[in-house]
């Protein structure tokens, strides 16, 4: 592993025990939920391939028994987006071993493709079911060697997917990353990551969410592309030299792309995008789905906590840029 990897990563796992990043999503994003629609959604209301993939990594020296908890895993009752009758049934599988974090049609939540390889290590399908509404169902114990070894992840990483078998109704759903199987206890240094995501915004106009991805030193441009944001109102880039550079925002059932450079002095730092409502006509139950590219077209990973800290904007580097 290069030099400046490891130390980024030896930052972000101090970074990551302070800060709790076993949620998902993470307490920084400010999201209030995860969100899959059962097959037969309609793309109009914001999922545009009822596929979720989220990995953990926990570090190679932790030993202990792990535990995938997932929060309201029914689409019914509490927190779910009702479309006539409830009648959606959604799967949720854990994976790990080689191959099973690595494969790009898991990156990519490629329904189409080999999203689900690697070992199959539990799996359970939820329809609308009050055992499971607005409550905690626990997968596990797994033994951390039992994830696939990716050192450049920061260790033994787990894949898990939702998958909307049937129905047409929007499941909402959070995760943790637990040493506990009955309460979210973190794992010291462990995180998510996640190359596309897929989530419920707020309804309250006063709320912003971020996503953090992070500019390794090869990184020069970042194009993104959002899907169905119904014009809800601005996405913007902070960091140390982008004082709320704007994205291109999707109106309702299709997508947008804007890319945008990367400067010298972002690399090694993380890039705070933040999706900011319109205050005054805030839209309610808005699903949305975003991921990133860098310049190869690779897709980049967003962490659940961002590595090297919220970037804050730093007046004299974002002059200096602006001027050159
Ligand atoms: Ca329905
Ligand atoms: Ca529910
Ligand atoms: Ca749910
Ligand atoms: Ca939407």
């Amino acid at each position: 592993m290069k030099k400046k990897v490891l130390m980024a990563l030896l930052a972000f796992i101090g970074l990551a025990e302070i800060a709790g990043a076993q949620p998902v999503p993470g307490a920084d994003e400010n999201i209030p939920f995860l969100m899959t629609f059962g097959k037969n959604g309609q793309t109009e209301w914001g999922d545009d391939n009822c596929l979720q993939v989220i990995f953990f990594s926990i570090p190679s020296d932790y030993t202990q028994p792990i535990y995938i908890r997932i929060f309201d895993p029914d689409a019914g009752g509490q927190n779910d987006e009702l479309n006539g009758a409830w009648n959606t049934k959604t799967r949720f599988s854990v994976y790990g071993g080689v191959g099973s974090c690595s494969n790009k049609d898991a990156q990519k939540c490629n329904e189409k493709g080999d999203f689900d390889s690697g070992t199959l290590l539990a799996t359970k399908t939820f329809g609308s079911e009050p055992t499971y509404d607005n409550k905690w169902y626990t997968f596990g114990p797994f033994n951390p060697s039992e994830g696939e070894n990716l050192p450049e992840y920061g260790g033994r990483t787990f894949k898990i997917c939702v998958e909307g078998l049937s129905g047409d109704d929007g499941n909402m759903y959070r995760m943790f990353l637990s040493r506990k199987s009955d309460d979210n206890i973190k794992v010291d240094g462990a995180f998510a990551y996640y190359f596309k995501y897929k989530f419920r915004m707020y309804d309250n106009g006063n709320e912003i969410s971020h996503i953090y991805p992070y500019i390794d030193s090869k990184v020069v441009s970042i194009k993104q592309s959002n899907f169905d944001w119904d014009n809800d109102g601005m996405i913007r880039v902070i960091s140390v030299c982008k004082n709320g550079i704007p994205m291109k925002v999707s109106g309702n059932d299709e997508w947008q792309t804007s890319t945008h450079k990367v400067d010298d002095a972002e690399k090694g730092t993380s890039w705070d995008i933040q999706m900011v409502k319109f205050k005054n006509k805030p839209l309610k139950n808005n699903n949305v789905v975003i991921f990133l590219e860098n310049q190869y077209g690779e897709l980049m990973p967003f962490y659940s906590v961002p590595i090297g800290g919220i970037p804050k904007y730093k007046y004299t580097i974002g002059v200096k840029q602006k001027t050159k």
